[in-house]
Formats: structure tokens, sequence, C-alpha cells
């Protein structure tokens, strides 16, 4: 017995080890001043699965969560010319931000530091020397819990892409945003063309591969920063931060396009092609968010109108 025991434990660390290899597809943001510990870090993240990026400064890493999107931090607090804790604030007022789960990384192994850090929003305290292990251990706890809850609570289960109601609510935390750093953003409702025929002539469990087919090329051809949601049947939504009406469009139609040229979904030798509908509404300041989907959603309609498969602003 002890021995079937020990067995199943070395399974259960393999499957563990695996795991963290894999990395989870996360992207990580490695914030310290001290290039070495930096480097290291960054390589030897990477051999385990994650996409990393590194800043320098605190400065830097600003421009980087703007820029792009993140699962995970980890900040050095002894930095120059601004400390670690000048992120914290930074990150609190960002409303896409503060949620952002954070290891702190640090030389400093007082007590006060540690409260003051895990009391600011940090999820995580780990003091320098670390043995790499450890660290890797706690973050990978950390993401797959964030990524077991993100799944079930924001994510659609047939596509794998957003929700409605992860959409809804980042959809004011976008414009929130933009009160703070003013960028064009603009948003895309699309519509599946005729895809009641598809269910009938092939049945439903051929439109759901449908759904999923468009869901991935539309995933294929935006942003990271970009918010790709199913918003109901054969409905999706894309917001797009700094993004005008213009490129929306052009973007959306490059996407037609491709769906005019080849199929979004093939099943034992089979193909099936779709097309869909798109309009698309640039925010304008004061707009409330309602009255933007609804925007989007009457180009789109207008879009049906005139014949189906285009795109209008
Ligand atoms: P239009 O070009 O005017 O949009 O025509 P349509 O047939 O796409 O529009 P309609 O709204 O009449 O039909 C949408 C269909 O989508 C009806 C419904 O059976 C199907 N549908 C909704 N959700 C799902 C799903 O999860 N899987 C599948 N396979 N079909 C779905
Ligand atoms: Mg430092
Ligand atoms: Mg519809
Ligand atoms: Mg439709």
């Amino acid at each position: 017995i002890i021995l079937q025991r020990q067995q199943q434990l070395t399974v259960q660390q393999e499957q563990g080890f695996r795991q963290l290899q894999t990395g989870l597809g996360s992207k990580l943001l490695v914030i310290d001043d001290d290039d070495l510990l930096r480097s290291f870090l960054v390589r030897r993240l990477e051999l385990d699965g994650y996409t990393v990026h590194e800043a320098d400064s605190v400065e830097r890493a600003k421009g980087m969560l703007h820029d792009d999107v993140y699962d995970l931090i980890l900040l050095d607090l002894m930095m120059h010319p601004q400390s670690g804790y000048e992120l914290f604030d930074h990150l609190k007022e960002d409303p896409t931000l503060k949620w952002l789960p954070l290891i702190v990384l640090s030389a400093r192994c007082d007590v006060h530091d540690k409260v003051r850090c895990l009391l600011l929003g940090a999820n995580d305290y780990v003091t320098k020397p670390f043995q790499y292990e450890e660290l890797a251990a706690r973050i990978y706890s950390l993401l797959s819990r964030t990524k077991s809850f993100e799944q079930l609570a924001f994510r659609d289960p047939l596509t794998g892409v957003y929700n409605r109601r992860y959409f809804d609510h980042q959809v004011e935390l976008e414009l929130q945003r933009i009160a703070r750093y003013p960028v064009p953003i603009s948003l895309a409702f699309i519509d599946i063309d005729r895809f009641k025929t598809i269910n009938d002539s092939y049945g439903h469990a051929i439109g759901d591969l449908v759904l999923q087919g468009l869901a991935h090329l539309l995933q294929q051809h935006l942003r990271p920063t970009d918010i790709l949601a199913r918003y109901g049947g054969e409905e999706f939504v894309v917001v797009m931060p700094n993004t005008t009406g213009e490129q929306a469009a052009q973007l959306l139609n490059s996407v037609l396009q491709v769906t005019n040229k080849q199929p979004v979904a093939q099943y034992e030798g089979q193909s099936f092609s779709i097309t869909f509908s798109c309009g698309v509404s640039e925010w304008t300041a004061g707009l409330p968010t309602a009255h933007w989907i609804a925007l989007a959603d009457e180009a789109m309609y207008r879009a049906k109108q005139q014949g189906r498969n285009r795109v209008l602003q």
C-alpha cells in the first residue's frame, strides 16, 4: 500500500510538473531594475512555457501595461527613480488593471513591507533570494486559480471567447479608462448571415462547429487589447480600444473577405462557409454605453437590409 501511494504521488508530481511547464498560455510582466536577476527570470520562465515581457522601471512598466494585456506581474520593490510602490497606485486607479494578479519580489523581509504590499493589492510576497521552484509554484497556483475562476464566470463554453456578462462589465471599464487616457475606441456587432439554414441543412452540431470556427477566425485578427465576446446565439461583439471606426470597419472587412474565400469549419471532408453582417460604431464623448451598442446594432441591421455580407458604419 505504501509503495502504491508513493507511485501515485510520483505520478501526481509528474503531472504537476508537466502542467508547470506548459505555462498555462499566460503572459507575464517582470519588473525589476536588477538586469541579471531579470534576465535569469525571463529565460527561466520562458523555458516553463510562459510568454514573458520585462521592464527595468516603473515608468516603462506603466507604458507596457497600457499597450498590452498581462496575466500576472512580478514586481520588485526597490527600484529607481520610482519604487515598486508607485505602481500600486497606478494599478488601483485603472479599472482594467485593478485586479491583475501580482507577486512582489523583494529583498526586504520586514513584516511591515509584506503587510503593506498585501493590503495594497499584492497577492503574494516572495523574499529574495528565492528558490526558482518555489516562485514558479506560486505563480502557477495564482494563475490557475484566476484562470479557472475566469473560465467559469466570464467565458462562453462553446467558443471559449468572453461571454456577454464579461463584455458588459468590461465595456464600462474601458470607457472609464478612456476618461483618463483619451484614445478612440470602436465597437463591432457581428451577426452570421442565414445561420438558421446551416442548422436546418446540416444539424445543430455543425452549427456549433461554425460558431467555433468564426470565433477562432475573429480572434486571429484581433489585438490582445481587443475584447471579443459572444453576445447571443450567432452574434459576436468586439470592443477595440485605440481604434477608429474607419480602422475597425477595415479590420472587420478583411475578416469578412476571409470568410468569402475559405470555409470557417470542416467536418469529415465537408467544408462549411458562411458570411456575416457587421455594424461598426466609434464611441463619442458622452455617449452612454447602451446607446453606443444600439448604434452598432442598427448599423448591422442596415447591413442585413442592404443584402448581408457587408460591414457598415
Ligand atoms: P439573418 O441573416 O437574418 O441573421 O438570418 P439568421 O438565420 O442568421 O437569423 P435568425 O436570428 O433567424 O437565426 C439565428 C439562428 O441561430 C437560430 C438558432 O437556432 C441559431 N442558434 C442560436 N444559438 C445557437 C447555438 O448555440 N448553436 C447552434 N448550432 N445554433 C444556434
Ligand atoms: Mg531592485
Ligand atoms: Mg441574430
Ligand atoms: Mg443571423
